[in-house]
């Protein structure tokens, strides 16, 4: 490939815009008369008054910091920061014992990852407030956030999958969440000339059972060709029992994409027959079993400790052995996002590249398949004509579609990145009806259950790249930023900018009455086999070189408190329950110089493990780190740690008694008894 010959994607981009007879500077950054409203107007049409609550919960995915952050709409306010994919200082996520395992997949450890699409779990095509599923996208994996805890459940990872971005979005039974590989890799993964690209690299998408809790599992993967596969969404509706998968790079290149991937005037969208699919899974009919590494990782909910399991093959699909299950729809030009309107009818393809967004048919489709309108089939796919399945073309809207949402009521809101702008349009005339700056270069954008059945269509918010100037200045690194407009008349309007955490690449929102939150977990359903339920089952034990100390926190102390016999050379696990039973009291443990995992932080009810290998002789205080009472600076305790080969004994006190543990077990109330555990020195 001579790509030195070949106009680079800015000139392609240039090139669009004059086609389009847009240019970004056409659309002015300042809004319209007819969009304005006056910032007390605005102010108060955000303006949530203290001790009320939000109308909506919106799910932001943190993008490079792995994680979802919960705000309040539409007041903006952030509410939680849910730990999913990356180790998390704030609850603890990925240091304790329990939660290490979330982390685990066949590649190692990994304590940070990249989370794009938040997907909230439905029901007959509408969000149901149950779950909340979203991609890992380097370490391909998909994690399932239970709505009731506001906590990930489970995490499953995707085998030969490399960029896990078209995921996890969901077919509207809940049935499935599906994964498409954005980056194309032989399939299975092994050591192949970069240059065998096109013959040896391919693409897979994953359908993976969700509508069961902690039973995420892959029903099949269809192995297609290798091109990358961008966003996806479900058919619903007429469409319903289909799924949409954008393609680009169908140029198949390797390297230098933006020049080389940008070629072809038009991409496809993969379009899916999930149900043919089963029952060619369910027949046997082109599959095979490939062996495949992957991990499976479920945190129990009644001791809250994850367990990993090890999978080892999943059930491949030949498509081009399964008649019907899969057909192309060309749409220019490296279509980004692809979304269904709530009827079901139209596909919106987002050519990023493009001078217009082109909006296909279903019923269209369904004609060209039976007549068989085909312009060519490759690799035994056969590829619709473009005229055939097109319903229309929004044109001259802007710059750069990437993604499109629902208002409900026959509108359709189109993000423009280059140009910056959302514009709306109607479904079936695909007239521009609106337009309106957002600040800046917006990615994502979001209508409360705008890609669903029934939207809420009240707001949008765009989930902007670039936040310039805006805020008050933070140094190099600033916080993306979103944008609130009311959607609710004819026109557009800014009501409020907010920061985000991360890079929201994309977000849901549902009404906040549809959530159910458990406010915290009763002690006696605490299943953590090192769980105490009262101080006195507190204690101290050994196995070799492993200390377990079984402490429960409590206003305001911890018992035990003092420990002594600890050695240099021991591995020491702190099991700390937090045996309040008030629903808002949290207590934190740390403890002086720990590597392993410094801290926890403990719900009520719930038993979290502290790793830690002291390496040198001394006193280490240790104390609460959650500001839970009048006497919390009072809540602290010390570990004496002896050199290695020391005879002091073990002991576990406070006060002026021991706390039993497993060599009292059966003692009563603390203080009750005499006995000493292990002696006192
Ligand atoms: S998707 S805008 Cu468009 Cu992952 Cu980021
Ligand atoms: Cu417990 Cu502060």
């Amino acid at each position: 490939m001579r790509s030195s010959a070949r106009p680079s994607a800015v000139a392609l981009l240039a090139a669009v815009a004059a086609t389009a007879g847009v240019l970004a500077g056409c659309h002015s950054n300042t809004p319209t008369l007819a969009n304005a409203v006056t910032g007390a107007e605005a102010a108060a049409r955000v303006y949530v008054p203290p001790g009320q609550k939000d109308e909506f919960y919106a799910f932001f995915s943190g993008g490079f910091s792995g994680q979802v952050s919960v705000y309040g709409l539409p007041s903006g306010r952030l509410l939680k920061v849910i730990p999913v994919f990356s180790q998390d200082p704030q609850e603890g996520w990925g240091y304790d014992e329990e939660t290490k395992p979330m982390l685990e997949t066949s590649f190692g450890f990994v304590p940070w990852d990249d989370a794009h699409h938040p997907e909230l779990s439905q029901t007959n095509g509408v969000p149901n407030g149950k779950w909340l599923f979203i991609n890992g996208n380097n370490t391909p994996r998909i994690a399932r956030i239970d709505l009731s805890q506001f906590k990930t459940a489970e995490i499953l990872q995707i085998p030969n999958s490399a960029g896990n971005h078209s995921s996890p979005f969901t077919t509207p039974d809940g049935k499935y969440v599906v994964a498409g590989t954005r980056f194309s890799v032989p399939v299975p993964n092994r050591d192949t000339t970069l240059a065998s690209f096109a013959q040896s690299f391919k693409g897979t998408l994953t359908f993976v059972r969700a509508d069961e809790p902690g039973k995420m599992a892959i029903a099949f993967q269809i192995l297609v060709p290798g091109y990358d596969y961008d966003l996806g969404h479900a058919g619903k509706g007429v469409s319903d029992g289909w799924f949409f998968f954008t393609t680009y790079n169908t140029e198949q290149a390797h390297t230098k994409l933006e020049v080389n991937a940008s070629q072809n005037d038009k991409d496809y969208i993969a379009a899916i027959d999930y149900r043919r699919a089963e029952s060619c899974v369910a027949a046997g009919q082109g599959t095979s079993t490939m062996p495949a590494n992957y991990d499976h990782n479920v945190i129990d909910d009644r001791s809250n400790v994850a367990h990993v399991e090890r999978k080892t093959s999943v059930t491949a699909l030949d498509p081009s052995r399964c008649d019907g299950v899969m057909y192309f729809l060309p749409t220019p030009k490296s279509p980004h996002g692809v979304d269904v309107d709530p009827s079901g009818e139209y596909i919106v393809g987002n050519g990023k590249l493009s001078a217009v967004v082109a909006v296909h048919s279903f019923t269209k489709m369904q004609q060209a398949i039976a007549s068989k309108a085909f312009d060519k089939v490759v690799d035994g796919i056969p590829v619709l004509k473009y005229e055939s399945v097109l319903a229309g073309e929004v044109k001259s809207a802007g710059l750069g579609p990437l993604h499109t949402e629902f208002d409900g009521k026959g509108y359709a809101y189109t993000s423009f990145f280059i140009s910056s702008e959302i514009v709306k349009w109607k479904l079936g005339t695909w007239e521009v009806v609106d337009r309106t700056p957002t600040y800046y270069a917006i990615g994502h954008l979001m209508i409360p259950g705008g890609d669903s059945r029934a939207p809420w269509g009240k707001y949008v918010i765009a989930l902007n790249k670039i936040t310039k100037d805006r805020y008050l200045p933070t140094g190099p690194i600033m916080d993306q930023s979103a944008q609130l407009y009311d959607i609710s008349g004819p026109k557009m309007q800014l009501l409020l900018d907010f920061p985000t955490i991360g890079e929201p690449h994309y977000a849901q929102a549902l009404p906040a009455n549809l959530i159910h939150s458990v406010k915290f977990n009763a002690l006696t359903d605490n299943a953590n086999p090192w769980a105490v339920k009262t101080e006195a089952d507190g204690g101290i034990s050994r196995q070799g070189k492993t200390v377990h100390v079984k402490m429960a926190a409590i206003r305001s102390h911890f018992s035990p408190d003092n420990l002594e016999g600890i050695t240099v050379g021991d591995t020491v696990f702190f099991h700390v329950t937090n045996i309040e039973q008030d629903w808002d009291i949290v207590h934190g443990f740390a403890v002086l110089g720990n590597t392993d995992a410094a801290e926890l932080i403990l719900a009520p009810g719930e038993t979290r493990t502290l790793k830690w290998v002291p390496r040198a002789s001394g006193v280490y205080p240790f104390y609460c780190t959650d500001f839970c009472s009048a006497l919390h600076q009072e809540m602290q305790g010390y570990v004496r740690v002896s050199p290695a080969g020391s005879t002091v004994a073990l002991s576990a006190t406070i006060g002026d008694h021991a706390v039993g543990g497993d060599r009292m077990a059966g003692m009563h109330p603390t203080g009750a008894a005499g006995a000493v555990a292990g002696g006192h020195q």
